[in-house]
């Protein structure tokens, strides 16, 4: 495919001042973000899950190959397939496949191996990365860089669905080879994250462990 340069779209350019109140405006709102466990059955229009996905669509892609499948589930059906396999494999973390240190920083989460959300909350959206795919000619060829691909898609649709005012849980249950099974993906793509969204049960709650986050000088450096 030959290279065709376009003019930048859409640039949004602002002055400095607007500049810096719009990214702590930004900080504001993603930080109200929690990972939620206790999920209301309170539907979820369809129409709000499909553009979070578009807007996930968007994300930078190795070659832009934009290497990842969201399998999105609403059928009670197919939760309920999803919960009990899920929960057969945590029953297994828990139990001492995960190993004693793992395990053990797992324990200010208060995690366990019960999974009542995968049937509660309306929407399942189990995030496949494409190890291989269609070219721009159709020719099935190699993906690069599929977990970044993948990771910062999912970061969009995460921060997506919080604008929305969803909640939402980065549930990894491991290993995670069922959903292929169940959700009936090619062997060329291997699931990474399923993502429960919804509204958070009246009463959720969250570990106040979960609210340490690192300061600025803990995560970053200037060069
Ligand atoms: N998959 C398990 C265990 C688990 C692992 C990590 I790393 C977490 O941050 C949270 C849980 C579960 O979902 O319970």
């Amino acid at each position: 495919m030959p290279y065709v340069p376009v003019p930048l779209p859409d640039r949004m350019n602002f002055p400095d001042a607007e500049m810096k109140a719009r990214a702590e405006a930004f900080y504001q709102q993603i930080r109200r973000r929690h990972t939620v466990r206790d999920f209301s059955d309170r539907p979820v229009p369809r129409s709000v899950i499909e553009d979070c996905l578009r807007a996930a669509g968007t994300a930078p892609s190795g070659a832009n190959r934009q290497p990842w499948h969201f399998a999105v589930v609403s059928d009670p059906q197919i939760k309920s397939a999803i919960r009990v396999a899920a929960e057969a494999e945590e029953r297994n973390f828990y139990a001492g496949g995960a190993g004693g240190a793992w395990l053990q920083a797992l324990e200010p989460l208060g995690t366990d191996p019960n999974k009542p959300f995968l049937e509660i909350a309306p929407w399942l959206i189990v995030v496949f990365g494409q190890r291989s795919g269609p070219d721009a000619d159709g020719t099935i060829a190699k993906n690069y860089y599929v977990p970044e691909s993948v990771g910062i898609a999912t970061g969009f649709l995460i921060a997506a669905l919080h604008h929305a005012g969803l909640a939402t849980l980065t549930h990894t249950p491991s290993p995670m080879g069922f959903l292929t099974e169940i959700l009936g993906r090619p062997k060329t793509e291997k699931p990474l994250i399923l993502l429960v969204a919804g509204h958070p049960a009246g009463n959720a709650t969250v570990p106040q462990h979960a609210k340490k986050k690192k300061s600025l000088e803990q995560i970053a450096t200037f060069v």
